[in-house]
């Protein structure tokens, strides 16, 4: 068996790339989702595959300046995007990476088959739960965190609960966008949407500043979804508002950051641009049953518009490269883990329990 040192295995995949041995690849946009997902961009031709020396696959256009990576769920996620971030062929540090896919929607706060630019991702699973008559008499809610006694103190954290990002490229991403056309849902999914009470779910497909929450078990109905509510509102001291729900997001997140701790890239050229494919709760006139079966019907509207709302912001970074994205948008807030892991900025909310478990 040959052993090669690894700069020469790094070299022999480079050749393989058709690269030199020093050059990387750096795109300027990564686009991240399910491959169902990724499947709506047209309006590109990821047709220059590249394979790292960890198996990760990951499209380009020719020029190498848009990639898209399939980027799967929650754990699975986790791993592919951490192998892919320590990859010798590309370098990210000056990329923008935009994850997109379908959630659900808080009728509170949102339409289906609408778009959520997220400051917040959140995950929703260290817990723990109980259900039916298991629920002690004087729980307000079913979940709280794992060394928790009642629902309402604040959970010890393992980092990975919450992820903030740059405001001010999720305002820039949604001034782009505000006044985009979005595509509507059937008309049988509006005579549907009129069945809430709440003014956002009976709007048009909009785009909404709100936060994501994500977790390997899916939810759906009033109890699962006033929870999730009540856990945000703890969790973020009442500061995320949470719209989205997926099984995929913290996965992503908690990889990303764990790469911009080694210096992989700049969490604050990441943001989540996400589709609303239905409600998280059953209008008043039906039960959470009826509404799961019914399946994420805006799905198809969802994504269009979240990926039209993404391809406005790539072809800014395109046209601005040099004038305004490649050093980078200045986030004047916090950008981060919640236990502030970089120690180089203070959250906005200081838990006191970080790092029991770490
Ligand atoms: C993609 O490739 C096809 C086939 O070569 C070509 O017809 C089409 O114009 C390309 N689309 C873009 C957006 O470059
Ligand atoms: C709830 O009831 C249990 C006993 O059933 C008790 O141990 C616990 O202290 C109570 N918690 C609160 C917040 O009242
Ligand atoms: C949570 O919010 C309250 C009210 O705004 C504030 O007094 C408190 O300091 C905050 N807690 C943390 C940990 O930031
Ligand atoms: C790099 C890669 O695996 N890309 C695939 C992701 O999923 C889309 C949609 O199914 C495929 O077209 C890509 O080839
Ligand atoms: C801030 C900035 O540089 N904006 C420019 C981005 O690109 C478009 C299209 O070329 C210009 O019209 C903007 O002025």
């Amino acid at each position: 068996m040959v052993l090669f040192p690894l700069a020469t295995l790094v070299c022999l995949v480079s050749v393989a790339f058709g690269l030199s041995c020093e050059e990387k690849i750096a795109p300027k946009v990564m686009l991240a989702a399910n491959a169902a997902e990724l499947a709506y961009i047209k309006e590109f031709n990821f047709t220059t595959v590249v394979q790292t020396e960890f198996n990760d696959i990951v499209a380009c256009t020719n020029d190498y300046q848009i990639c898209q990576f399939n980027a799967t769920t929650q754990i699975k996620a986790a791993i592919a995007w951490t192998s892919l971030m320590n990859s010798r062929a590309f370098d990210f540090t000056q990329t923008y990476f935009l994850v997109s896919g379908t959630g659900g929607a808080n009728p509170r706060v949102a339409a289906a088959g609408g778009v959520a630019i997220s400051r917040f991702v959140m995950q929703f699973e260290r817990g723990s739960m109980f259900f039916g008559s298991d629920l002690p008499e004087n729980f307000t809610g079913n979940y709280f965190w794992a060394g928790g006694q009642t629902p309402s103190v604040y959970p010890s954290l393992v980092d990975t609960e919450l992820f903030e990002f740059n405001t001010d490229l999720i305002d820039r991403i949604f001034d782009l966008s505000k006044d985009l056309e979005m595509t509507e849902i059937s008309d049988d999914l509006i005579a549907y949407r009129e069945k809430y009470e709440y003014p956002a779910a009976r709007r048009s497909p909009f785009i909404a500043k709100c936060d994501t929450v994500a977790s390997n078990a899916y939810w759906h109905g009033d109890v699962a979804a006033t929870n999730v509510e009540n856990y945000v509102r703890l969790l973020s001291n009442g500061t995320a508002n949470y719209c989205n729900t997926n099984q995929d997001d913290t996965g992503r997140a908690a990889a990303m950051f764990h790469a911009a701790r080694n210096g992989k890239l700049d969490f604050s050229r990441v943001a989540f641009v996400k589709a609303f494919s239905n409600y998280d709760r059953p209008p008043p006139s039906m039960t959470a049953y009826q509404t799961r079966m019914m399946g994420d019907s805006a799905t198809d509207v969802g994504l269009k518009n979240s990926w039209k709302v993404v391809l406005t912001f790539v072809d800014d970074v395109l046209n601005n490269w040099s004038s305004m994205y490649a050093n980078g948008i200045q986030a004047t807030g916090y950008v981060g883990d919640i236990c502030d892991s970089m120690g180089d900025q203070i959250p906005i909310f200081v838990p006191s329990k970080c790092r029991i478990y770490s």
